[in-house]
């Protein structure tokens, strides 16, 4: 440990010194005044499999396309977390970009870290939250809402008279890997809306320890089948692959979270919540290019505000899902999306 943070010390001295001696003063002055907006969007892992990377990735490019001579450059992080601090070192260390854009809970503390030693370098992170930097804007999703939506649906699943529905009242929850967010909203939101239908059941929450292992998704989630579960909640990036093989061979069902994809397993996929990453991305990168960017703050997106919702109108959802559970999804949405709801939320 002291010899990898020695190691980071040499890394950033020589960083700071590169970035010091690499251009002359009228290069330095040019990176200042041109004109054009330079971007690097960092996906901390890869983008395929993992569909909020696409969407700020898409979101990103289209606001900058908009622009006159806009340019930006995606850096794919890769899996190995403890070289993320480093990489985006490097990014803020070349001076190149008027602003670094990621996403997920993890990326506010390490780009709070390197924002102390390259005091320009603006950040735009979604998917986490932290305020007071004055360089750092964050955009969260409200975790508990959108879970709970998913909780709730689980609930009438599991307590249906659906073909894959046993009389267990046992629900379940992939994820990745256990992260605060994951631990301390998500999971409590999806027990919360699945008691809210009925408080006996239970959550079986295990965990794929990376986001890319399907054959590990794919054998806990056999497990988790076999031990009565009837829905699994997938958050596994890469992974969710494996839970879908496995509801497949099982005749069982998965929930999906942030993009609904009924497509890729009609009757298995049965229900999904959506969150506006793409739009978000765009929006918000439409205003840091006009310079309007309000960094610094930290802003939380609901499901009133439009932000998050449950895909019940695809026609997918609409062939697999009776219409009295539909009916009471439309109920619970209208709940959350009022001004005052009476709904029990956990705290987060
Ligand atoms: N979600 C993914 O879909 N793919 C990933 O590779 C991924 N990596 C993550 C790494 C860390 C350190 C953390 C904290 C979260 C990660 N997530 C990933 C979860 C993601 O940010 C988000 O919480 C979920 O996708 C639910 O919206």
């Amino acid at each position: 440990m002291a010899i990898k943070s020695l190691l980071y010390s040499i890394l950033i001295l020589l960083l700071i010194t590169l970035g010091l001696n690499s251009c002359t003063k009228a290069e330095k002055d040019t990176i200042k005044t041109k004109e054009t907006y330079s971007v690097a969007v960092f996906i901390p892992g890869v983008i395929a499999g993992s569909p909020t990377y696409e969407m700020m990735a898409e979101g990103v490019q289209k606001a900058v396309k908009e622009t006159a001579n806009g340019s930006v450059k995606i850096i794919e992080g890769g899996y190995n977390q403890g070289e993320w601090l480093e990489k985006i070192t490097v990014l803020a260390s070349s001076n190149e970009y008027n602003l670094i854009v990621s996403t997920n809970p993890a990326m506010p503390a390490i780009c709070d870290e390197v924002s102390k030693l390259f005091s320009n370098q603006k950040f735009f992170l979604l998917d986490g939250f932290l305020e007071g930097n004055k360089n750092i804007y964050t955009f969260r999703y409200n975790q508990v809402e959108q879970s709970f939506l998913s909780g709730y649906f689980a609930g009438l699943v599991t307590s249906s008279n659906m073909n894959g529905a046993n009389s267990d009242l046992k629900i379940g929850l992939i994820a990745g890997q256990e992260y605060p967010d994951m631990v301390q909203a998500i999971l409590p939101g999806f027990r919360a809306g699945a008691e809210n239908v009925n408080s006996s059941i239970s959550v079986d929450f295990r965990i794929v320890g990376n986001w890319y292992d399907a054959e590990k998704a794919r054998a806990l989630s056999m497990s988790m089948f076999n031990s009565g579960v009837d829905i699994i909640l997938t958050i596994a990036g890469g992974a969710n692959q494996g839970v879908i093989t496995a509801a497949r061979d099982m005749d069982k069902y998965v929930l999906m979270y942030d993009v609904s994809s009924y497509t890729d397993a009609p009757g298995i996929i049965i229900g999904s919540t959506e969150i506006k990453q793409e739009r978000a991305a765009y929006e918000k990168m439409k205003l840091a290019i006009e310079g309007k960017m309000d960094f610094g703050t930290a802003e939380i997106a609901t499901v009133k505000d439009g932000w998050i919702s449950f895909d019940n109108k695809h026609p997918l959802f609409l062939e697999y899902v009776s219409d009295e559970i539909n009916k009471k999804m439309e109920k619970i949405i209208t709940q959350l999306s009022s001004e005052t709801t009476s709904l029990k939320m956990p705290v987060y």
